[in-house]
């Protein structure tokens, strides 16, 4: 094996200043390079937000290209200065809707790009096919992006919150929904700072959820409904405290971040059967609107009860309806009227219904239970049984479960009072800043057990030492395979970038653990693009010296190995010069393979 130098740090600050120079042309531009950079991308698919005309003169429409040209005259979304030092690649997507915002308070740089769909649409315009096309961008630039920020009309973004965050699978990055009640071009205005909360969490936290940002709060997106025409503070989420407050700081609740948990990649499921509704019970419903409504083609109802899942026992002609409904296999999903609390079955009239083969749908709002129920009889693989066991299990945090009401901060645990006892710490606070330093001590030294401690204990695997070094970055970079296993399950990110922007997966290269770099790349790890900006240099580099190890591992890291060092010369042209032939044999090999899957 070939011996693995360590990279100073020292070093990785240069090579990121030479990227720098490459992405953004003159060295002028370059004052201020050792800020941290991160690019977000932003969807506009409409919502008052980006609306033009008045509501006096004729009523808000949405209006083509008006938004990036307006955000680009407002000194709070776009640094002209800064802006006009940058000279884009030529390639760069969206180079004319790309923005940059002022320096963030934690020192980032976030670049954002706006991709403005054709027609722009009022959310209430928006259908199953809309959700599939946000679905289906987000995977197209999953890779390109540390973030993204979709925008959207207040009236129907609860559903699509909740839709994408079934559609969206293995998600590992931060995509937030927002809007707006007044457009962002009128004096008085929330589209402004919800733009900003937005792109400033998208930018800066790696919370790896689909996410509703608005009136300073990020709610996950599949508990929220909106509840207010009239106010900014138009969003609720009623069942589950925010993820996120943005006061005087963005404080985000990690205790209560929905993970992955998984080695699997990030996906999209499109196919969501539209062969769904939402019936809400009233008093005096009749049997044939019940039956009228459940007629074929439906497939599976959200059940909309009175208080904590009832509906009247004292009517056989309807439960008959909903038990007939139900054995000809339509799914029935119990879920209540009221704002805040859960369907139990506390009274008669709520065990009647599950008698009659209703599902109880928990705390889940409607609209999370009817993007549910869409989502999961789109999969046709499953088998009816497979189905109904999915509608109650917790997919994505939208329902309340015994686990996540267990689940204790690390603040309050019992490992917190003992170890403060012990080591004599003035106060709780002290110890919780110590967690990031233990839980990346024992990823160093491959202390399984340490790690499942400091987890069953409520500490956040995901956290970050002095240097923004997660416990999977050191897992990464010392091979230790079971470790970067177990973390990734504990739902460690493997999108998470140190204070010099190094990802795990660099590590695992640098230090050519194969094996990780496999789970990793399996898990959907990608190198950052400042990573990627000098590669084909790294690879020259490799190649002249005749590194073979290290070439194999940039290869399964899946990086382009035919790009060119700044001489234009590829790694292969630097090995024939160097008369290299184990360089020389994997790199026309590697050459060949490309060719024939082209
Ligand atoms: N009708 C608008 C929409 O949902 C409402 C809004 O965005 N505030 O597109």
């Amino acid at each position: 094996m070939t011996a693995t130098p360590a990279t100073p740090r020292l070093q990785r600050m240069r090579s990121s200043s030479l990227s720098h120079e490459c992405l953004w042309g003159s060295p002028e531009a370059l004052l201020g390079w050792e800020e941290a950079r991160t690019q977000v991308l932003v969807f506009n698919t409409g919502g008052t937000i980006g609306m033009g005309g008045t509501e006096w003169d004729g009523g808000l429409a949405p209006a083509a290209n008006m938004l990036v040209n307006a955000l680009k005259k407002m000194p709070m979304m776009h640094d002209k200065e800064y802006a006009q030092g940058m000279k884009l690649y030529n390639s760069c997507e969206f180079a004319d809707n790309t923005l940059v915002l002022p320096l963030s308070k934690r020192k980032k740089r976030i670049i954002y790009s706006i991709l403005e769909y054709s027609p722009l649409l009022d959310s209430c315009n928006m259908t199953t096919d809309d959700w599939a096309k946000i679905a289906k961008d987000l995977e197209t630039y999953y890779e390109h992006y540390d973030g993204f920020v979709i925008l959207h009309g207040t009236d129907t973004m609860a559903y699509t919150a909740a839709a994408l965050s079934f559609m969206c699978e293995n998600v590992g990055k931060t995509i937030v929904l927002t809007g707006s009640q007044v457009p962002i071009y009128e004096l008085r205005n929330d589209g402004r700072s919800n733009l900003l909360g937005a792109l400033l969490i998208a930018g800066q936290f790696v919370i790896p959820e689909v996410c509703l940002c608005f009136h300073h709060k990020l709610y996950r997106g599949n508990r929220v409904t909106k509840v207010d025409t009239g106010s900014f503070d138009a969003f609720s989420s009623p069942n589950l405290s925010p993820l996120a407050n943005a006061e005087v700081d963005i404080k985000v609740d990690w205790g209560i971040v929905w993970r992955a948990s998984t080695t699997k990649k990030f996906e999209v499921h499109t196919n969501m059967n539209r062969n769904v509704g939402l019936l809400r019970i009233f008093p005096g419903i009749t049997a044939a609107t019940v039956k009228a409504f459940l007629q074929h083609p439906m497939e599976g109802i959200v059940l909309e009860t009175y208080g904590c899942g009832n509906a009247p026992n004292n009517r056989p002609d309807l439960l008959e309806e909903l038990r007939k409904a139900t054995e000809r296999n339509v799914v029935i999903l119990n879920c209540t009227q009221c704002l805040r609390g859960s369907v139990a079955s506390t009274y008669a009239t709520g065990q009647d219904l599950a008698h009659v083969g209703v599902i109880s749908g928990g705390d889940m709002t409607p609209e999370a239970s009817l993007a549910k129920l869409s989502y999961v009889l789109g999969k046709k693989q499953l088998t009816w049984k497979e189905k109904k066991q999915m509608l109650g299990d917790n997919l994505r945090g939208e329902m309340s479960s015994m686990l996540t009401g267990i689940q204790s901060s690390l603040r309050n645990s019992k490992f917190i009072k003992v170890m403060t006892k012990f080591i004599s710490l003035n106060c709780k606070e002290e110890l919780g800043s110590l967690i990031p330093s233990l839980a990346c001590a024992a990823a160093k030294t491959g202390e399984m057990d340490a790690l499942k401690d400091i987890e069953e204990m409520g500490g956040n695997l995901n956290c970050e030492d002095y240097d923004g070094c997660t416990p999977l970055h050191v897992a990464s970079r010392e091979g230790h395979l079971q470790l970067v296993e177990y973390l990734l399950k504990s739902g460690a990110s493997v999108y998470a970038k140190d204070r010099y922007g190094v990802t795990p997966l660099m590590n695992a290269i640098e230090f050519r653990h194969m094996e990780v770099i496999q789970l990793l790349r399996q898990t959907g790890a990608h190198l950052s693009r400042e990573e990627l900006e000098d590669a084909g240099t790294k690879l020259c580099l490799l190649s002249a010296k005749g590194d073979v190890g290290g070439l194999k591992a940039w290869h399964l890291a899946g990086v382009d190995m035919e790009q060119t060092d700044y001489g234009g010369r590829t790694p292969l042209q630097i090995g024939e010069m160097a008369k290299n032939t184990q360089v020389l044999e994997l790199l026309n090999n590697l050459k060949t393979m490309k060719g024939s899957s082209k």
